[in-house]
């Protein structure tokens, strides 16, 4: 096989919490890795996908969201974006281009963290204006375009929907075209670099994030305590961290039904994922104001490359 032009190199997947990074992941990979909620800051670790084909190996990045809020917790977020940024080849900046056609004010907050830094850049800078398929009247994107044009003039832009898949095959050739030459770093069927612990305590965690209220999701973490395989079922022990004494109860809900609720859903999900029958048990502990918590936050991994 002649591999001097094949194509291969890492694309950081960019943006505001809830633009529809990991959804874009997930869509382009054509199989769930990173989970999706329709809550803001979902995303915790950097997350690796790999997609490959005859001429190219994509290895994306998607990444915490970029935002302005403070405390220990979203400063590990932010680097592991600002991480990946720095190790891509090419930049992918997601944004939600229904919220912005329906409210232009939104824009220049949700973009400021992200603009000087992708300004200073000089290597290759795609926009992703997603959620097209929320538009109706495509029309109704062309101020933005140009709005966008004029913050970013090195961006080129690509109207897409990572839920409708429609858009991303323009995109992705352009991507491809991007990357350096280089063989592939990762073997053809190798979908993620994740492993199967961390992504069952992902699913765990997009369940109690659909579960729970308000500010709530942003106050739990998952950690795999226990995994044991036996011939056809897994044993998994998770615990549920919150933040707060208070929190236990509502995780727990009355007389455990939430997380009774939660535990079945990720158990399906899981066994689905592992192929194989799976016995979960869920336990919730407080870690008071775990956020907050760098020794913590390092020890359940948050914001590391996965
Ligand atoms: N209609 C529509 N919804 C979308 C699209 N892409 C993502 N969504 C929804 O937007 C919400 C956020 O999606 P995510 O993929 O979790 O967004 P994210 O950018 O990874 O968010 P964080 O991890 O929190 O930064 C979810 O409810 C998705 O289903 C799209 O193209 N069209
Ligand atoms: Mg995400």
């Amino acid at each position: 096989m002649n591999n001097i032009s094949f194509r291969c190199g890492w694309v950081a997947l960019m943006g505001p919490p809830n633009a529809g990074k990991s959804t874009f992941l997930n869509s382009c990979l054509g199989q769930k890795v990173a989970i999706v909620t329709p809550r803001p800051q979902t995303t915790r670790n950097q997350i690796t996908g790999i997609l490959s084909d005859r001429g190219a190996q994509v290895l994306f990045m998607d990444t915490p969201g970029v935002h302005q809020l403070r405390g220990k917790m979203n400063r590990v977020l932010l680097q592991a974006a600002w991480q990946a940024m720095d190790d891509a080849d090419v930049l992918l900046l997601v944004l939600d281009g229904d919220l912005y056609a329906r409210k232009p004010e939104y824009l220049e907050p949700d973009l400021k963290p992200l603009l000087l830094p992708l300004r200073a850049e000089a290597r290759p800078l795609l926009l992703a204006l997603n959620k097209a398929d929320l538009l109706g009247d495509k029309a109704r994107l062309l101020p933005l375009l140009e709005k966008l044009h004029q913050e970013l003039p090195r961006a080129e832009i690509f109207p897409v929907s990572a839920l409708t898949g429609e858009g991303l095959p323009e995109l992705l050739l352009t991507i491809k075209e991007l990357l350096p030459e280089a063989p592939a770093q990762f073997p053809e069927d190798q979908l993620s670099t994740l492993s199967l612990r961390f992504m069952a305590a992902e699913i765990i965690r997009e369940k109690l994030f659909m579960n729970l209220r308000r500010e709530l999701p942003y106050y739990v973490a998952v950690d795999i305590e226990n995994w044991r395989e036996e011939a056809e079922i897994t044993f998994i022990d998770a615990i549920i961290y919150v933040g707060r004494n208070s929190h236990k109860g509502i995780v727990i809900g009355h007389g455990g039904k939430n997380l009774k609720e939660v535990g079945q859903k990720a158990r399906q999900d899981i066994a689905a994922l592992l192929n194989s029958r799976v016995h979960l048990e869920l336990w919730v502990k407080v870690r008071e104001n775990w956020p907050e918590d760098q020794i913590f936050l390092r020890q359940i991994g948050l914001g590391r490359q996965m």
